[in-house]
Parts: structure tokens; C-alpha cells; sequence
């Protein structure tokens, strides 16, 4: 259920800093004046700064800089994704509060946000720094009408979108390294973690945790990780991570409209195009062996394809990759 707090939210932002009587508000979210005055305090509260003047009704004129769940829904254009979102000032992980989420049925969309993680986790168990205030750390709950195989592609497409939001916006040359990783300069900026939890060939819900360095200055980026790790403000300059949010919905709900109703291949050539050091020679190592390979592009289950010296292709679902030393 989209709490009346967002809806009111929205019914102010489609104002646009216009007035917007007590009366329209109250017949459009069916609620009392003195509970809209009651929501109206609490926005304050936020540091949203509303103007009330009689026989005009309310308007917002500055809204807070903080991420929270009025932030983000103020003036956010999209249908379904972040229409509930739990923000959390510190939590361990963000993707345990949306596994408990979805297990109690949260709706497909629903994003939880935090500013801290204290136990953030990457894949294999391995840890994902993330600093107070200083990026991205959220998990969306989808809850699509795919194949269970299919789950991979939705961290391809997850890729996609955060390469164009920073390309696009910051104009900044993003590439995308296989299978989840976002690179500014050689430099990990992004990383996705893709959990499920599915039935036989049905898929309950998938989890899509995304963690991104935003406004981490050079000194605020741990030490094991200096050599590898970037953010936006170290590439770009200072973000507004609200906006980046925002525009990070906006452009997840296209894309994933149009591989529902297309297909994969738009995502597909999408993700060649960022892709980190495609039709180069990298050295690949698996269970068998170490070979150099050239890597030529992902399959549509989301598997590297690899190149081989005799000409034929493989698809490479897992092995160590040597991404960074030059051959
Ligand atoms: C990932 O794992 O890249 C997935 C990261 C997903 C994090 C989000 S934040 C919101 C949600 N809640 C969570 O608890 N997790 C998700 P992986 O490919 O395994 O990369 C992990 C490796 O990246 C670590 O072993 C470090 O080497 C490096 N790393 C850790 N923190 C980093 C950071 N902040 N920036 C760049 N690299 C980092």
C-alpha cells in the first residue's frame, strides 16, 4: 500500500511549487484538513520548508538535501519502482531488510535505502564498504514473470542502467566489467548483487542490491581497496545522490519495460557497448586451465563469451578473469 505520506508527496511535486488547496488535496487522497495539516508538519520535520496561506492552501518551496523516503518520491516520475521505500539511517545490509520484505509480500518496486551499512555484503560473502552518507546503497524487490535462468539478465540490465544514468549525466565514460561490476578509469565505481528466492520454475522474488561510491573523496576510500575502488565525486565532482536515485528509477522502469516487452537483445547490445575490454586478449582461468582468450561478448543467459585461439566461442559462466594485468 503507497503510504498517503507519498502520495501527498506526489500530489505536491505534480504542483510544482504551485498552490494546491486543502479541500483538492483532501478529496484527491480522501483524507481530513487536520490530517494533511498533520502530514504537512511532519514533511517539516524532513526540512521540507511548506508555505500555507489562507484561501490558497499549501505549497512546497525548498525541499532537504537528505536521502530519505519523501526525498526521493518528491517529483519522482515513474509507476511502479520506489512507489514504497524503507530508508534507514544505518543497517547492517539493506538486501536482509528486503528478503524480510519480500517474504512478508512487499510489492514488486518497493526499495530499501540506507545511508550506512555495517555489514554490506558483495558476492561469495565478500564485503562492500559502505560509508555514511557518502553513496548508493539500496535493494529493489522485483517480482518478475520470468524463468529462474533467466535472473541473470536482470543484473546485465541492472548494469546497463547504472552505465547510462553516469554516462549520460555526468558524461563520464562508464564501462560495465563482466558480470557486475561499474568502471570509471580502470576503477571499480558500482557493484551488483543479484539474490532470488524461487520454486521449481517459478521465481518468488528477486532481490537487486546496488551499491555506489558517490561523494567518497580520495582519503575516504579504504585502504585495501584505494588501488581499485573510484567514486563520481573523485571522477566527476560532488552529486546530489537524491537526484541520482531518482534518475536511477526512472531509467531501471524504461528498461525493464523494454526488455519485458521486447527482449533481452536491446539489453543485450546495450551492455556490449559499455562492456570493459571486450574484443580484447584477457587471460582466463578455469578449473582446467589458464588460456588467453578474447572475450567477444555475453550470451542471452548472461554468460561471457569467450574467444579461443583455434576460433571457437565459449561461454564462460564462471573463473578468474585477470582483468587488470595487461598481457
Ligand atoms: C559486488 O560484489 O560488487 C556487489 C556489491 C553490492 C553492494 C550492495 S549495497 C546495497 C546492497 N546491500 C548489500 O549488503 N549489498 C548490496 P563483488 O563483485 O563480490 O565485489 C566485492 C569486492 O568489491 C570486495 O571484495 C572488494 O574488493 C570490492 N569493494 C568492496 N567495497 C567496495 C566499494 N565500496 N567500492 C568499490 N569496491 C568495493
Amino acid at each position: 500500500m503507497e503510504s498517503t505520506r507519498s502520495k501527498l508527496i506526489q500530489v505536491l511535486s505534480i504542483n510544482n511549487g504551485n498552490f494546491i488547496s486543502g479541500q483538492e488535496i483532501s478529496d484527491m487522497l480522501k483524507i481530513s484538513r487536520s490530517a494533511i495539516w498533520k502530514h504537512m508538519k511532519e514533511l517539516e520535520k524532513d526540512g521540507y520548508v511548506i508555505e500555507a496561506k489562507r484561501n490558497k492552501g499549501y505549497r512546497i518551496i525548498k525541499s532537504p538535501h537528505k536521502v530519505s523516503e519523501n526525498t526521493v518520491q518528491w517529483g519522482l516520475d515513474t509507476k511502479w519502482l520506489g512507489k514504497s521505500i524503507i530508508h534507514k539511517e544505518t543497517t547492517s545490509s539493506t538486501q536482509s531488510i528486503a528478503h524480510q520484505l519480500a517474504m512478508d509480500n512487499a510489492p514488486h518496486g518497493t526499495v530499501v535505502l540506507a545511508d550506512e551499512q555495517t555489514a554490506g555484503k558483495g558476492r561469495l560473502k565478500r564485503e562492500w564498504y559502505s560509508a555514511k552518507n557518502k553513496g548508493i546503497w539500496m535493494s529493489i524487490i522485483l517480482r518478475p514473470k520470468i524463468l529462474p535462468y533467466q535472473a541473470p539478465q536482470l543484473t546485465l540490465l541492472t548494469a546497463t542502467v547504472l552505465a547510462d544514468v553516469i554516462s549520460k549525466e555526468l558524461k563520464l565514460d562508464a564501462k560495465i566489467k563482466w558480470p557486475n561490476d561499474i568502471i570509471l578509469k580502470d576503477k571499480k565505481v558500482s557493484g551488483i548483487l543479484t539474490e532470488m528466492q524461487a520454486e521449481q520454475d517459478q521465481i518468488q522474488y528477486i532481490i537487486i542490491g546496488i551499491g555506489m561510491n558517490v561523494n567518497h573523496d580520495h582519503n575516504e576510500i579504504p585502504d585495501s581497496i584505494q588501488s581499485r575502488a573510484t567514486s563520481l565525486l573523485i571522477e566527476s565532482g560532488k552529486v546530489d545522490i537524491t537526484r541520482l536515485i531518482q534518475s536511477i528509477f526512472v531509467q531501471f522502469e524504461k528498461s525493464y519495460a523494454e526488455y519485458l516487452n521486447q527482449s533481452f537483445s536491446i539489453i543485450k547490445e546495450r551492455w556490449e557497448s559499455y562492456g570493459y575490454r571486450l574484443g580484447e586478449r584477457i587471460k582466463l582461468k578455469t578449473f582446467q586451465n589458464e588460456q588467453e582468450v578474447i572475450l567477444s561478448g555475453i550470451a542471452e543467459d548472461g554468460a561471457l563469451l569467450a574467444k579461443y585461439e583455434d576460433g571457437s566461442i565459449q561461454k564462460i559462466y564462471s573463473g578468474e578473469i585477470d582483468w587488470f594485468r595487461n598481457l
